[in-house]
């Protein structure tokens, strides 16, 4: 079964004022659209073709580009919408606030770490806040559409929080300001969604 492009949980405005609706409706219509099916394409008639999205990046070969980087397109972006909501922003509670203090000592301090890894990203990738087996969290980032789920990407964790810093994610209304950008996202993350990653995949 092809995987398909899913459906926006919130509208294409309703992140405004920190991400706009032209951006996101080129983001998700056109952008994540390319990905799913070009990774379609490239699995068709392969023994990739019905394995699940995890199992694909968990286990791929690197030298494999077509399924590198719209696999992870394909996946990096479907965590992305889950990650953000209109009713976002704040900070973590419960057991992922202990883990990100217990990692950072703060969540300020977590968030200059989480803002530097995705302001410093040379180029074209992602920011991730990652969970350890055992349940320590971890800050990295990769280039390009790659992700830590990828053998020898990142921090090797498991991505529970995801921030997109190619320029197609914000240039529309920051142009080159990515560091705004950066900012603006930690008023919309979903971290009731990156709990539950968090607890699902300690
Ligand atoms: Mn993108």
């Amino acid at each position: 079964m092809a995987f398909e492009l899913p459906k926006l949980p919130y509208a294409f405005d309703a992140l405004e004022p920190h991400i706009d609706a032209k951006t996101m409706e080129i983001h998700h219509g056109k952008h994540h659209a390319g990905y799913t099916n070009n990774l379609n394409n490239a699995i068709a008639g392969t023994d990739l073709e019905g394995k699940s999205i995890d199992a694909i990046l968990t286990n791929l070969d690197m030298s494999n580009g077509a399924v590198r980087n719209n696999g992870g397109g394909y996946y990096n972006h479907c965590l992305f919408w889950e990650i953000m909501s209109p009713n976002g922003g704040g900070t973590p509670t419960g057991e992922l606030a202990d883990a990100i203090n217990n990692a950072f000592g703060s969540f300020e301090a977590f968030k200059d770490a989480f803002s530097k890894a995705a302001a410093t990203r040379f180029g074209s990738g992602w920011a991730w806040l990652c969970v350890h087996k055992g349940g320590k969290v971890d800050v990295c980032s990769s280039a390009n559409q790659d992700n830590p789920l990828m053998p020898g990407i990142g921090c090797g964790g498991y991505p529970i929080l995801g921030l997109d810093v190619w320029e197609h994610a914000y240039y529309l209304n920051y142009q080159n300001r990515r560091p705004d950008y950066i900012n603006a996202f930690f008023n919309v993350i979903n971290w009731e969604e990156v709990s539950k990653r968090y607890t699902e995949n300690k």
